[in-house]
């Protein structure tokens, strides 16, 4: 990672999230397509697959990207990272800073849009699009999962499906009722056919104006600034966490439930007392 630092920082970061089969690996392959229509060097993360156990996803994201294949400027890899130390904090921000510094123009990330995966995922990109698609019920989803907060850019896939316009026009009451602060970016809507390359030009021009905004309004900096200080944080509860596993073999913190639970102790108390327990320790 040291390394890896001097090289890093140029590349735009852009997540896409939303609900399984709406059409994220798709509109990857084509946004791929037409990124190196404009000579960019691009990354691909697949973080979380649908299906990480059965393989089936993946699979099928291999099908849909094999015109890129061979393609020397463009590099793909799926990474499974729920159930892992640090979750998708913890590696992702890793595998981020190695396409940037090999050169990556732009770096797509795929993630499936349930639980916490997108908040996560939106907190890492500089830009995040929401897609959506009629008849999955995404509009009424979109306003419960907050989803309209994280989005810059919501793209409604499968616009040759009928209710793509109902979509929309939903999307933009509640998109209306944001509040939102003087100067700051309105998210845009675009209509793609993903599956034709329909509307996906559109998707570039729209990532392109947001960048354009981020850097003019020094938000890019900012969400940069708090990007580094998310991943130093993690990084250092994570180190915090295996050091008293590795110290403590868990006796510590086993003692300390025990006593939570018979009520002896409250937890924020026995928190103290274990961040002091390490603190004891001879280095
Ligand atoms: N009719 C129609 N089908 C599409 C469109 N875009 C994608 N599809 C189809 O929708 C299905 C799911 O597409 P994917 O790109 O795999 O969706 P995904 O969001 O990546 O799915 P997961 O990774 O499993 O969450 C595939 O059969 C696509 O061919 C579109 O614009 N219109
Ligand atoms: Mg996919």
């Amino acid at each position: 990672m040291a390394g890896l630092a001097p090289y890093a920082g140029n590349a735009h970061v852009v997540g896409l999230t939303g609900s399984p089969g709406v059409g994220k690996s798709t509109s990857t392959a084509a946004l791929v397509s037409a990124l190196r229509e404009q000579g960019k060097r691009v990354g691909v993360l697949a973080v979380d697959p649908s299906s990480p156990f059965s393989g089936g996803a993946l699979l099928g994201d291999r099908v849909r990207m094999q015109d890129h294949a061979l393609d020397r400027s463009v590099y793909i890899r799926s990474m499974a990272s729920r159930g892992h130390l640090g979750g998708l904090s913890w590696a992702t921000p890793q595998a981020l800073r190695v396409l940037d510094a090999a050169g990556c123009d732009v770096i797509l990330v795929e993630t499936v849009g349930v639980g916490q995966s997108e908040v996560e995922i939106a907190a890492m990109a500089d830009t995040t699009i929401v897609l959506l698609a009629p008849g999955m019920g995404d509009g009424i989803q979109a306003a419960k999962a907050g989803i309209l907060e994280i989005g810059d850019l919501f793209v409604i896939n499968k616009s040759d499906r009928d209710g793509a316009d109902q979509v929309r026009r939903e999307l933009r009451g509640m998109i209306g009722l944001t509040d939102r602060a003087e100067g700051a970016w309105r998210p845009e809507i675009v209509k793609t056919v993903a599956s034709k390359g329909e509307g996906i030009d559109e998707v570039v021009a729209a990532i392109d104006r947001h960048r354009e905004h981020l850097v003019a309004s020094g938000e890019l900096d900012t969400r940069r600034l708090r990007r580094a200080r998310d991943e130093i944080e993690a990084i250092a509860v994570t180190a915090l966490r295996e050091q008293w596993r590795g110290v403590h073999e868990n006796a510590a913190l086993d003692q300390f439930a025990a006593e939570v639970v018979a009520g002896d102790s409250d937890p924020y108390a026995a928190a103290d007392l274990l961040l002091e327990s390490l603190d004891a320790l001879p280095d």
